[in-house]
């Protein structure tokens, strides 16, 4: 065996069993091995960041990592910004990243950079396999990094003549260690807090935000009148009629703030105190008042649900969890706004639906028109780097082809990633994209005005995105995925019902009104 047919082996037995791929010359010797192994799923993405993107909604939604695999530095740099996101989102994700022979890169080839340097970046276990000996265990290992708690990008680089050569086995599974439990410690303290009468807030984070974890905040909350908010991004967010509902912290300082105003207690919960997205002039760095104690019940990586329904049972004994009572708004009509298309994803959102949220400025109607919907998924933009709507959204949908996945896109960040629709059309994934198209950079024609920076006509020029306008049904039908474009709210319930009937992708471009 040789050592790329030692990796795809080994990643098989170790239950990673996707791929998703844009490979070079470097990973021919991967490639042929993963058509050899039967349980092994390539799928193609047309630029590394789709693929990178993808694994991410992969592990976010099975806890499990795929594998990207990407070309040398280059490759590696191209899907770089949505492994930040799979940073932040904590995702179990597995790159593999092919690397010339160990005794060519003295040569200084044209592809030859420094990959463990960009690597290191965003990946919390970095190894480049030396020997096709050692190729099997080398990736047992990864995949166990990736696994380790609470998840993480982990990056195996194999050189291509490791990859070619004989004298490889299979490595080993080796168990993922267990999240830790949490100390007595932390949870005395919080109940301590909690007890102790003074405006409290649980925050959640990571694990928190699914069930069980949920229903045991839920009751901390209804027995102390300590306050639920969840972080701004949460990675995936368990929401909808019938499971307790949380406000997420707002993105902007000052709404946080407002949030956060008087609190002396924070208990953190899978969740990092939280930041200002950006430093302002005159304006602070965090949202939270003086004075307020933050304490963490549960790092991440620990056993968050175990923590929370153990603190529950300590101070909300015989208190049930207060659900979210089912609600949906009315269908409206007249003209297609970004509140009146919330409306009708509200009004239209599927039981069991995987929402990819990227609609940026448009998504602000979103949380209350979804509110009371049947139950889903939310997964938002954990890091900030956009580009990632619609590559989440191909990883959620092959790791879960029962369910419906609704991609929520601002026009701007879907033209980052629009690729990842050929491998929609190409996989016939069941995704629906909804474009915001609102023409613009809206959010930064905002921060401007934050900021303060000095701007005239040529700088609002810079974030706006009509001249040509982007015709994203064009876009989309040329890549395989039915579209339509929606100018009205009636239109668009109309074409919205139609594309999540049909199984399959499609993709709704929703022109909304100058306004907005
Ligand atoms: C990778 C990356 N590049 C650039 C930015 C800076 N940025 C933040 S928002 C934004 C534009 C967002 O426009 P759009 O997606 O159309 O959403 P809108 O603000 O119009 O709702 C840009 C370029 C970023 N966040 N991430």
């Amino acid at each position: 065996m040789n050592g790329a047919g030692a990796v795809v082996r080994t990643l098989a037995d170790c239950g990673v069993t996707t791929c998703f791929a844009n490979p070079g010359t470097s990973e021919m010797h991967l490639v042929a091995a993963l058509g050899t192994v039967q349980q092994m799923r390539g799928v193609l993405c047309l630029f590394e960041g789709v693929a990178t993107g993808a694994a991410d909604g992969y592990g976010r939604m099975t806890g499990q990592p795929a594998a990207a695999l990407l070309h040398l530095g280059p490759g590696l740099a191209n899907g770089l910004a949505n492994l930040h996101n799979a940073r932040r989102a904590r995702t179990p994700l597995l790159a593999i990243v092919g690397d010339h022979a160990t005794y060519h890169k003295r040569y200084d080839a044209p592809l030859e950079s420094d990959i463990d340097a960009l690597a290191g970046s965003v990946s919390g276990w970095v190894r480049r396999t030396a020997r096709s000996a050692d190729a099997g265990a080398d990736t047992a290992d990864a995949v166990t990094a990736a696994l380790s708690p609470p998840g993480q990008v982990a990056t195996l680089i194999l050189p291509a003549d490791v990859g070619w050569s004989d004298g490889a086995e299979p490595g080993a599974p080796v168990r993922a260690r267990p999240p830790a439990p949490v100390a007595d410690e932390s949870m005395r303290a919080a109940e301590t807090a909690l007890r102790g009468g003074e405006p409290a807030v649980l925050l959640l984070g990571g694990t928190a935000l699914t069930r069980p974890a949920l229903d045991a905040a839920s009751r901390i909350a209804a027995a102390t009148g300590a306050r639920l908010l969840a972080e701004t991004f949460p990675a995936r967010h368990e929401r909808g009629a019938g499971v307790p509902p949380v406000d997420r912290v707002a993105y902007l300082v000052e709404f946080a703030a407002s949030q956060l105003a008087g609190t002396r207690h924070l208990i953190l919960a899978g969740a990092s105190a939280p930041a200002s997205f950006f430093a302002y002039p005159g304006k602070p760095s965090t949202p939270l008042p003086d004075g307020c104690d933050v304490q963490a019940l549960a790092a991440p990586g620990d056993d968050v649900p175990g923590a929370l329904t153990a603190l529950a049972d300590r101070v909300a004994a015989g208190v049930a969890p207060v659900p979210q009572q089912p609600g949906r708004p009315d269908v409206p009509d007249g003209e297609l706004t970004a509140q009146s298309a919330a409306a009708v994803i509200g009004a239209l959102l599927p039981e069991g639906a995987i929402v990819c949220d990227e609609a940026n400025t448009s998504s602000l109607w979103l949380p209350g028109a979804t509110a009371g919907a049947p139950p889903h998924d939310w997964l938002s933009l954990t890091g900030g780097a956009i580009g990632q709507g619609l590559p989440v959204a191909t990883g959620a949908a092959i790791a879960c082809p029962d369910r419906p996945v609704l991609a929520l896109e601002a026009d701007g960040s879907a033209m980052y990633t629009a690729q990842a629709l050929w491998t929609h059309a190409r996989e016939q994934l069941d995704v629906t994209t909804v474009i915001f198209s609102n023409r613009a950079y809206a959010i930064l024609t905002m921060e401007l005005e934050r900021t303060g920076a000095p701007a005239g006509p040529a700088a609002r020029d810079l974030l706006d995105l009509s001249r040509p306008d982007i015709d994203f049904t064009a876009l989309a039908t040329g890549m395989g995925v039915p579209a339509s474009r929606a100018s009205t709210a009636a239109e668009f319930a109309v074409q919205l019902k139609t594309a999540l009937a049909e199984p399959g992708p499609h993709l709704i471009e929703a022109a909304l009104s100058p306004a907005w």
